[in-house]
């Protein structure tokens, strides 16, 4: 035994601080951009944004209330193979954890939100979208509608969600199941989904032609047209 063992707790504590003080600044890029230490923590936040501990609801005005046994999330337009799933289809596919940041075009983010549901990779497998196949909107049970391109549904992090910070995700954040598309406004992360249509041309949605960018971007600040 060297001498070393003696303290191994405050040794330990100061690794640990070292190892993780580095991790946050590879996961913020720090080593990549070169910046001052100050700023790893406004490389979290894209420009324009403020941080919020609270979660905000926005809507168009409707929350609807579906009950898990009426609940139905069908996948069509151009796939192999559509499909119409009921609450316990969704819960047989395969289920992952994910955290990730919310930015809302209203200019507020949200850090380190844990998710749980089906990654799109998932569902894609599943659905196995045609060659023609370009374009991904979704459709949501209050009316909403919201474009993505496939490249970015596709994406390793875009999950549909019925869970947040381990509970049932609420109603008024689109519960039964969300879409979460983390690298886009929260625009992009459609409600109360109900359908999701492969198409081999782009179908702005709601917000699309009301104004919004066709991408939203928050890194780039793709807030309106
Ligand atoms: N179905 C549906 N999805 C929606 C919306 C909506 O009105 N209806 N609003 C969008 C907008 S503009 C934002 S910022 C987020 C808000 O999600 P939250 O209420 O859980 O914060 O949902 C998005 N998805
Ligand atoms: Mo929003």
């Amino acid at each position: 035994m060297s001498g070393d063992d003696y303290k191994p707790g405050l040794l330990g504590q100061i690794k640990d601080k070292l190892i993780s003080s580095k991790q946050q600044w590879a996961r913020n890029g720090r080593l990549l951009t070169g910046e001052a230490p100050s700023a790893p923590q406004a490389r979290r936040l894209p420009p324009g944004q403020r941080l919020v501990r609270d979660w905000p609801v926005l809507d168009l005005g409707v929350q609807p209330n579906i009950l898990l046994d009426k609940w139905q999330l069908s996948i069509g337009g151009l796939v192999a193979k559509p499909v119409k799933l009921g609450w316990n289809d969704f819960l047989d596919l395969p289920q992952t954890e994910a955290v990730s940041d919310i930015h809302c075009v209203t200019a507020w983010s949200r850090y380190d939100n844990r998710w749980a549901g089906v990654l799109a990779r998932d569902l894609l497998k599943l659905v196995q979208p045609r060659p023609e196949a370009k374009f991904v909107v979704f459709q949501s049970y209050d009316g909403y509608a919201t474009n993505v391109t496939l490249e970015h549904f596709a994406a390793p992090d875009v999950l549909l969600a019925h869970s947040w910070e381990g509970d049932p995700l609420r109603r008024e954040h689109g519960g039964p199941v969300r879409v979460v598309m983390p690298r886009w406004y929260f625009w992009k992360s459609a409600k109360w989904v109900k359908h999701i249509a492969f198409l081999d041309r782009d179908a702005p949605g709601y917000w699309e032609v009301r104004g919004y960018h066709n991408e939203g971007d928050p890194w780039k600040e793709d807030r309106y047209g």
